[in-house]
């Protein structure tokens, strides 16, 4: 891979689960990719970067070693990466809400399980060898650790192993493969990294522009405009009840002495809950709208 150094380089997943929200998240942040016929790589229309399609496996790797000074991959990947290195040679900066998923022991319906004791002498199958080996370091446990590749979960049908560690989002795989989940070793969601080798002057800067527009479509995800009204004197209740709102605005209602519209971004989920203690306060006409775009 030959890489211009005049732009930035993002580590994307080619094909798999990643793959098109990662891409997603680039478009929301208003970079046009580029669709290109070689499908290892393409530019941005009108920003100064080239995205890199690989394994999800080679991102760590790849930002770790500045050949892409940006990276999207799922923790899973990235702290299994990780405890195989001294120190890290990339940051996390910024967990980006998909690709969510849990990384389970689970054991045979016909085995009981009760507690982590019940791992001592056993075999466990899975994908993830050093945070299986961490979790059961941490509980004192002895237990072998058969790495596999892939099809994890027949491992006990197979008799290669008595426990799987692996992947689980719905659990279908699991039932399908009659196995239960009995411990969580990691939550995991996709995650924005940065290589921590030093980037020039020029981009520095074009990193700062991706990076607080990738803010941007972040703070959006969670916020919401709300306006309701409201008398004078259940407004500091209701700014009170506002979830993580500041400095609401306030303006008299025309015609209405007394009654005043209040607006705010909430950068907190709203759930309905919370319209209903602002109704109880008070409040009424509750709108809560959708933010396209925000920057700080
Ligand atoms: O080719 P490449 O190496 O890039 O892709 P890959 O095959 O290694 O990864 P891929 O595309 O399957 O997953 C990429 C990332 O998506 C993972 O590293 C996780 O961070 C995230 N992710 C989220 C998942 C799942 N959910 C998931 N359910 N990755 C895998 N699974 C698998 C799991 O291994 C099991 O086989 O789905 C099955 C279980 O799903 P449920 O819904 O039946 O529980
Ligand atoms: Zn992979």
């Amino acid at each position: 891979m030959l890489a211009d150094r005049s732009r930035l380089h993002i580590a994307l997943q080619k094909s798999g689960r990643l793959s098109e929200s990662s891409q997603q998240l680039l478009r929301d942040a208003g970079f046009r990719i580029q669709t290109t016929k070689n499908s290892l790589t393409a530019g941005v229309e009108n920003f100064p970067a080239e995205l890199m399609f690989v394994r999800d496996d080679d991102i760590p790797t790849f930002v770790s070693d500045g050949v892409c000074e940006f990276g999207i991959v799922g923790q899973n990947v990235l702290e299994e990466f990780a405890l195989g290195q001294a120190e890290p040679k990339y940051e996390v900066l910024a967990e980006l809400g998909f690709g969510r998923c849990s990384l389970k022991l689970a054991a045979p319906e016909s085995l009981t399980y009760e507690g982590p004791q019940s791992l001592a002498g056993t075999r466990i199958a899975t994908s993830y060898p050093r945070l299986t080996e961490r979790f059961l370091r941490e509980r004192g446990v002895d237990a072998t650790v058969v790495k596999m590749n892939g099809a994890v979960e027949l491992a006990p049908r197979l008799q290669i192993a008595n426990f799987v560690c692996d992947l689980v989002s719905t659990g279908a795989t699991l039932e399908a493969n009659g196995l239960r989940p009995v411990e969580t070793v990691l939550e995991s969601q996709a995650v924005l990294l940065r290589t921590r080798k030093p980037l020039d002057e020029a981009r520095s800067q074009i990193a700062a522009g991706l990076l607080s527009r990738v803010d941007g479509v972040l703070a959006t995800k969670e916020s919401k405009y709300i306006m309701l009204n409201a008398t004078e004197d259940s407004l500091e209740q209701i700014t009170a009840i506002l979830p993580g709102a500041e400095a609401p605005t306030i303006l008299p209602l025309h015609g209405r002495p007394g009654h005043f519209a209040v607006h705010a971004v909430c950068q907190e989920s709203i759930f309905w809950e919370t319209l209903q203690k602002l109704k109880s306060a008070g409040a009424s006409a509750i709108l809560v709208v959708p933010i396209e775009k925000m920057m700080m």
